[in-house]
């Protein structure tokens, strides 16, 4: 049996959450178009008889500018050092200098493999090239080449990945998927639908907290706030006449009900909580530590 932590790091947006959803065939990760998207480390546990790997997806690498983008950079500490492996994610359209400058600045101590995801977006030219761009340095053990949206190449990867888990029992049972509460799950399903339906700086001015909970004998009733810095973003988030929220609460739930198995009741606030990105005590209380 081989069991360990495998940790994907990586600019924003390189496809870290896509790629750990494709490898447990789960939405586990909520992903987008936009930079910055996931704020937490997120395990996701994938048994099978011969091994178990605890994956961790982290935030994008940025330099932080406010308390919020700092507690993301500690996620992504926190698991650089627990890693048995770590996997160093690259979009094949991306410019590899600066995936190279990030991937060095990380020292890790574990051994690490280069991910080279989007090969479905560029040409075969520009993927020879990126490839021979990563070869020989230190932290590329391997390279693997994969298109995480498309599912390819995975089986590949995931036979990488094994070569370097050490050998031991599993730490977590082995219908486990993952060590965060459905309550997280719940919270992240309704901020991806804020990071795809507004633009600008609300996605990233705002969180969602998830107060009520209550499973009723034939649905789940389930209240959350979501949290915004300005008087004037909370206008923006209902739209006119509730139109946008409305569209929130009804793209959430059908993720939320596909996620718990049951008939879901979501009713969504806005509170102005103004600078809640470097308020401690707010960070806190918002599942930020
Ligand atoms: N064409 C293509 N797009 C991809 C692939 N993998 C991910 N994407 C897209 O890239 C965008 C970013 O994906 P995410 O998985 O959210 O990226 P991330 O690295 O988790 O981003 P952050 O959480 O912001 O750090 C999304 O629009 C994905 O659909 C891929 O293999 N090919
Ligand atoms: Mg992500």
């Amino acid at each position: 049996m081989r069991a360990g932590f495998v940790s994907i790091f990586g600019k924003p947006n390189a496809g870290k959450s896509t790629l750990l959803n494709a490898l447990l065939g789960e939405k586990l990760a909520i992903t987008s178009p936009k930079v910055q998207t996931t704020r937490h480390r997120i395990k996701g546990i994938l048994t099978s008889p011969e091994y178990q790997v605890i994956f961790s997806d982290t935030p994008g690498v940025i330099q932080p500018k406010y308390k919020l983008q700092e507690k993301m950079m500690q996620a992504v500490r926190s698991s650089l050092e627990d890693a048995d492996l770590g996997m160093f994610l690259f979009a094949a359209d991306d410019n590899p200098e600066e995936a190279d400058a990030i991937f060095s600045s990380l020292s890790l101590k574990a051994p690490s493999i280069v991910v080279i995801n989007k090969t479905d977006a560029v040409k075969p030219s520009v993927l020879t090239s990126v490839r021979s761009f990563f070869e020989g340095k230190p932290y590329a053990k391997e390279i693997v080449e994969v298109s995480a949206l498309h599912q390819h190449n995975l089986d590949q990867l995931l036979n990488t990945i094994l070569k370097y888990l050490p050998e031991g029992e599993p730490f977590f049972e082995g219908d486990d998927i993952s060590d965060l509460p459905t309550r997280f799950f719940v919270a992240e399903m309704i901020r991806e639908k804020i990071f795809q339906l507004y633009q600008q700086e609300i996605p990233y001015e705002t969180t969602v907290l998830v107060g009520a909970f209550e499973e009723k004998t034939t649905l789940t009733k389930i209240v959350a706030d979501i949290i915004v810095q300005r008087e004037s973003q909370k206008a923006i988030i209902l739209g006119e006449g509730g139109k946008m929220i409305k569209q929130v609460g009804s793209a959430a739930r059908k993720d939320i009900e596909a996620f718990i198995g049951r008939k879901v009741f979501l009713e969504l606030f806005v509170k102005v909580r103004p600078k809640w990105r470097d308020n401690e005590l707010f960070l806190k209380e918002y599942g930020y530590t």
